[in-house]
């Protein structure tokens, strides 16, 4: 199976995207009222380097046997997954400003049933990487081709359910599994190393007989480079640390535990985006095309006003 999608293979076109997945984050949380910012905007890079480059998928046959499985471990982040699918073409984008309504499909965490390419229901902490070992496990002995990938926060591996996956993965050799953690050094009432320190993470996965790869998760050629080896990995789990800036292009965001589990009012909102749109600038350059994009990302500003 190849990608059926438009497959983005320039580095700029990606990094583009991941901004218009920042901006699309912004607006369903500000629609919202409710929901998470710091986590998602800093995972945007990964999702989208996954999503339209590396993962095999189609977004028109959601349930085909032979794509690769995508799980969300730390399913709180869902605003970059519905953000992503949706840029992809799973679904509507205007399906976005549903986010955590009722009756929607795009609820708070994730849920498998209600929304076709979600592959996995998550929300509790600590149980994505056992499903995506007994997937991997199942490919393995049915010696398909697929990989699993899993993104894995560090708040969550405070889980010891986690480490029983991991243990697992070892012992059944499962080079299939591609795990990537979202190292930004937050959880939901602090910083990590005072929570609960988990540092050398690397170490630990070493010690438990996984690869091991660490790079910057917000580095599109980085991403993209490694996640492409990584299709290749042999012998054990592959664990990526991608280390990655909480609220990633939002500078009163950036960093700060405080905006785990919080959405942005309107004005920061609109701040927020003013803050992606002059990244954007600065870096690019660009401003023929960041004019074209804004029209229709307004637009949407515009309906979720009324
Ligand atoms: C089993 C379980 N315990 C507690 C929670 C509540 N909870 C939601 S998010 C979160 C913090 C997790 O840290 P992390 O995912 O690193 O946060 P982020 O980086 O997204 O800010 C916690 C404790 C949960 N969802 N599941
Ligand atoms: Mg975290």
């Amino acid at each position: 199976m190849s990608n059926k999608f438009k497959r983005l293979t320039s580095i700029r076109d990606l990094k583009l995207m991941a901004d218009v997945i920042r901006e699309d984050i912004i607006i369903s949380l500000r629609e919202a009222k409710s929901g998470h910012s710091a986590g998602p905007l800093g995972m945007a890079d990964i999702l989208t380097a996954l999503y339209f480059n590396i993962l095999k998928h189609n977004p028109k046959k959601p349930n085909d046997k032979n794509r690769d499985r995508f799980i969300l471990s730390n399913g709180h982040t869902c605003p970059v997954l519905y953000a992503t699918m949706a840029n992809a073409g799973y679904f509507k984008k205007s399906e976005l400003l549903t986010l955590r309504k009722l009756g929607s499909r795009l609820q708070g965490h994730p849920h498998r049933a209600a929304l076709p390419g979600i592959e996995t229901t998550s929300g509790p902490l600590g149980c994505g990487l056992s499903q995506a070992a007994g997937m991997a496990l199942v490919f393995k002995r049915e010696k398909t081709k697929q990989k699993v990938f899993s993104i894995v926060s560090d708040g969550e591996q405070n889980e010891g359910n986690h480490w029983e996956a991991v243990l697992f993965a070892a012992k059944e050799k499962l080079s299939n599994i591609i795990a990537i953690t979202d190292r930004n050094y937050i959880q939901i009432d602090g910083n990590t190393e005072d929570v609960m320190p988990l540092d050398s993470l690397k170490k630990k996965y070493l010690a438990f007989n996984w690869n091991v790869i660490e790079i910057n998760g917000n580095n599109m050629q980085q991403l993209i480079s490694t996640l492409k080896k990584a299709r290749n990995n042999k012998d054990k789990p592959l664990m990526i640390i991608a280390k990655t800036l909480p609220g990633k292009g939002v500078s009163f965001m950036e960093g700060d535990y405080r905006w785990h589990g919080k959405p942005p009012n309107k004005d920061e909102a609109q701040a927020a985006l003013n803050d992606l749109h002059k990244k954007e600038c600065l870096e690019r350059g660009d401003w023929y095309h960041l004019h074209q994009k804004l029209k229709p990302i307004h637009k949407k500003i515009k309906r979720s006003k009324k």
